[in-house]
């Protein structure tokens, strides 16, 4: 006959534990390494100040409605350093994303995942919007875009990241691009937000770092975003419903003991 003492378990139960915490563990590692879905918050982070005067009644950039996909190596949305693609020029120039949208969702089933387009109208400063991706190993990569709403041909985009690599929650801060498809005029007639057309007077140039709203033509400079991040992604894995169900099996038998030592500690018979 054993004794244990007040406060301590029975090495056999020990043992359960272990075993327990071990299989529970190791589920947890698989299900996030194996994770098939991620969910994205794109936020904006442009300043939602209000400033005085007509021109300058709204601060900050209003972002077009994204387009996320999912894709295998095979697959490039745009390269930093080279002339933008139609699909990108595009929603960097007039924020539309009908053509990125057709070239992605063409493609589903071979080099493309999946594809989610939230939204119907910008997003707002400092507002934020949540979609669920899907992915695996032969399509781990993510893309994306949405135009800096108040510029000629800026925007904000990802480009073949590694969702394997992320296994808990991660954030990046998105930096504005210039699509070089534009040039930098900041007048009326170029910019769509100003009402007066988005006419286009091309650029010839590739893409690269936007140096911001400069403030001296018409685009006032509160639209200016710089020196911080124009947006941000948050990125989290999120395990199969199936792998859930592993972790309550395996969590189970942990929980019945942790209970039933509860209960004896309670009534005095540890
Ligand atoms: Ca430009």
């Amino acid at each position: 006959m054993t004794t244990a003492q007040p406060g301590a378990l029975a090495p056999r139960r020990l043992a359960v534990i272990g075993l327990a915490l071990a299989g529970t563990l190791a589920l947890s590692q698989q299900a996030a390494a194996q994770a098939p879905a991620y969910q994205i918050t794109f936020k904006n982070l442009t300043s939602d100040a209000q400033t005085a005067g007509a021109a300058t009644a709204q601060t900050g950039q209003r972002l077009s409605p994204p387009v996320f996909i999912t894709h295998s190596a095979a697959y490039s949305a745009y390269t930093v350093g080279q002339a933008a693609p139609e699909t990108i020029w595009r929603i960097a120039e007039g924020g539309d994303r009908s053509f990125l949208l057709n070239e992605a969702n063409a493609l589903v089933g071979t080099s493309v995942l999946s594809v989610a387009a939230p939204l119907s109208a910008p997003l707002p400063q400092q507002d934020s919007v949540t979609v669920l991706v899907q992915a695996d190993a032969s399509h781990k990569y993510l893309s994306f875009a949405s135009m800096l709403g108040w510029t000629n041909d800026g925007f904000v985009g990802i480009s073949g990241l590694d969702l394997s690599a992320i296994t808990g929650t991660t954030t990046i801060n998105l930096f504005g691009y210039d699509a070089g498809s534009e040039k930098n005029s900041e007048a009326n007639g170029f910019l769509g937000a100003l009402g007066f057309g988005n006419a286009r007077d091309p650029e010839g140039g590739v893409i690269t770092n936007h140096l911001g709203i400069r403030g001296d033509a018409n685009a006032p400079a509160a639209w200016n975003w710089l020196p911080g991040p124009a947006a941000s992604l948050t990125i989290t894995a999120v395990p199969e419903p199936s792998d859930w169900v592993l972790l309550l099996v395996g969590g189970l038998p942990l929980l019945h003991l942790l209970r039933k030592r509860a209960q004896a500690d309670a009534s005095g018979m540890a």
